[in-house]
């Protein structure tokens, strides 16, 4: 099997909602010596899209929404260890990140953090559907260097501004990074965040320069 053969195969088992397949396709490419932001890029974040898209138009329901989600947890299971593989000695920073409240999406932000371990960063991870006072409450206790939101909805946008202004508010120091496909340079200004990434790699070369 070829490269784009596999990679197509493993899309397709994403969004027929097949983990068993997807995780057998995934460790086949990696076998094949395919790089893993290649098999994210090109075969996982392409058939979420397509599913978010089909989701859009009517055609997968709140279910097939579900199983595609196990599918992709799946796939992205086996990678983080590969990304978690380069992990240096010494500490580049500390990071807080959780997904803000209202939203549970969590499969990208579990990837950044893997990202961030594989680059060094001690990383503090609240889980999804966190509210702006446990941010508060974890960034006192242990100052971090950069605080991540992730979200994934629109209406999570206006729970970034709560987060974002309750911390501010507070006077907590940390940068201030918001990760997620929905935001855009105007969202993150209107957010009153540090910057923001729409993926992964972009959001580690971000917190890399805020640091
Ligand atoms: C899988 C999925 C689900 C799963 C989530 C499982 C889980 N544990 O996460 C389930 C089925 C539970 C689900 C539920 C819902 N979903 Co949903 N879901 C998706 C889907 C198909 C894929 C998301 C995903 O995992 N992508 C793969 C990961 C790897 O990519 P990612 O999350 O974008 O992360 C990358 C970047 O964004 C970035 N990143 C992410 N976070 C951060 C944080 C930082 C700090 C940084 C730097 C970077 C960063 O880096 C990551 C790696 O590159 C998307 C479609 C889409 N296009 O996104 C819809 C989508 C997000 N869902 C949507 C909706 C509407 C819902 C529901 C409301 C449906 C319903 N009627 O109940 C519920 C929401 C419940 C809630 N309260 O949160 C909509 C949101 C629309 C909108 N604009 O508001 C989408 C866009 C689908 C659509 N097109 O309509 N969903």
């Amino acid at each position: 099997m070829k490269e784009e053969e596999s990679l197509e195969k493993l899309k397709s088992a994403i969004l027929k909602g097949d983990p068993h397949e997807a995780v057998d396709l995934v460790n086949r490419s990696i076998k094949m010596g395919v790089e893993v932001k290649e098999i994210l890029n090109r075969a996982i974040l392409k058939s979420a899209e397509d599913a978010g898209n089909l989701y859009e138009e009517g055609e997968y329901f709140l279910p097939d929404l579900l199983m595609t989600g196990d599918a992709i947890n799946a796939a992205t299971e086996i990678l983080k260890n590969s990304l978690k593989e380069k992990s240096e000695i010494e500490s580049k920073g500390t990071i807080l990140i959780g997904t803000v409240e209202g939203d549970i999406h969590d499969i990208g932000k579990s990837l950044v953090v893997s990202l961030l371990k594989g680059q060094g960063f001690d990383v503090v991870d609240l889980g999804s559907d966190v509210p702006p006072e446990e941010f508060l409450r974890k960034a006192k206790e242990i100052n971090p260097n950069l605080i991540g939101l992730s979200g994934l909805m629109t209406m999570s946008i206006s729970k970034m501004i709560e987060t974002v202004n309750l911390l501010k508010n507070e006077n907590i120091q940390s940068k201030i990074i918001i990760g997620g496909g929905i935001l855009s340079k105007e969202s993150c200004e209107m957010i009153g965040a540090d910057d923001f990434a729409k993926d992964g790699w972009e959001g580690v070369k971000k917190i890399n320069n805020l640091i």
